[in-house]
């Protein structure tokens, strides 16, 4: 991150912020600007999101709990006895729950770049299943690392719920994959929940919520930047828009400028054009036939596929 290196030398940023301030920097001085949705995930944003996920709108979060549910001992089947539980981020421990109470892992590793969330998180799923090794990793899981030594020799299961790969672009969930199934090894599974191209008026409803927390969510990152990075956004000079783009198979977060600005973030001047977007993140939809296709190519195969009932989510058991 070239921009990073730079600000070091003027700025006394931690590492993260200091990745944070060069992403920010370079993305915003793209055309069309940009923000990676990864920033969203501040402790206000990750308090958002989980009201967006019980929002009756966003059908995704209650319908892949319903899949997990009502498939649950399918899914239990496919995991080998006593076999480790790598979770690719971790948020709320809703989902892993009812795996962990369905299947006999010998241990639990919940993978997250925020230490404190996983501190949180283990506590309570550690008092909830004595019986249960967890070993929490503090690391960016788009990246290589290690597992802890705790699991070797145990068979690998990882668990990327959520639909999270529809976050990534393509060429980033090609990636991700191939990085999981090196990290988990061969012989390897891996449970993931991916979000179903469907009726555009749902898709448009539930990023486009009335009560306006999706709103908040994305305007939230600009708070962030003002916060963290000392940025002066007038965060109402922005407005929330999600679009469906069709050919991409993509819902599109954009931030819109309601008038001509600039704005000053760690000393450069960034100026926006009436009507001017920054977008911020991208929600892909795939078809059964799409994602078998991209899990193919980064050396899985679908041993299983669940969808409920309306086909509006669905689950795969995948195979290394
Ligand atoms: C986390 N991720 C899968 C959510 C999604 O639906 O793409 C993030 C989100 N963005 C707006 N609403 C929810």
């Amino acid at each position: 991150n070239l921009h990073a290196a730079t600000l070091a030398q003027s700025y006394p940023f931690d590492e993260q912020t200091s990745a944070f301030a060069g992403d920010v920097i370079g993305d915003l001085s793209q055309f069309p600007k940009r923000l990676s949705p990864k920033y969203f995930y501040d402790a206000a944003g990750s308090e958002l999101f989980e009201q967006i996920t019980v929002l009756p709108e966003y059908y995704p979060t209650r319908t892949e709990l319903g899949i997990l549910r009502s498939r649950g001992d399918e899914i239990a089947s496919i995991v080998p006895r006593g076999a480790a539980l790598v979770e690719f981020g971790a948020g709320a421990t809703t989902k892993v729950r009812l795996l962990l109470e369905r299947c006999d892992f010998g241990g639990y590793v919940p993978v997250d770049i925020s230490g404190d969330f996983l501190t949180a998180q283990a506590g309570g799923l550690r008092k909830d299943f004595p019986e249960l090794g967890v070993y929490p990793v503090a690391a960016d899981f788009t990246a290589p690392f290690a597992l802890p030594a705790e699991i070797e020799g145990m068979p690998k299961v990882g668990f990327f719920p959520g639909s999270t790969l529809g976050n990534f672009e393509p060429h980033e969930a090609r990636a991700f994959l191939r990085s999981a199934r090196e990290i988990l090894g061969e012989g390897a599974q891996m449970i993931i929940g991916v979000d179903l191209e469907k009726n555009e008026r749902v898709l448009y409803d539930a990023y486009n919520d009335a009560a306006g927390v999706t709103a908040r969510f994305n305007l939230n990152v600009l708070v962030r930047i003002n916060r963290e990075l000392g940025g002066n956004f007038d965060v109402s000079a922005f407005m929330h828009r999600s679009v469906y783009n069709r050919e991409r198979h993509r819902i599109e977060m954009h931030l819109i400028a309601k008038k001509a600005q600039t704005v000053r973030i760690l000393g450069r001047n960034f100026s926006f054009r009436p009507g001017e977007s920054i977008h911020t993140e991208s929600s892909y939809k795939y078809s059964l036939d799409r994602f078998t296709a991209l899990a193919r190519d980064s050396g899985w195969s679908v041993r299983e596929s669940w969808t409920d009932h309306d086909r509006m989510f669905s689950v795969h058991a995948l195979a290394a």
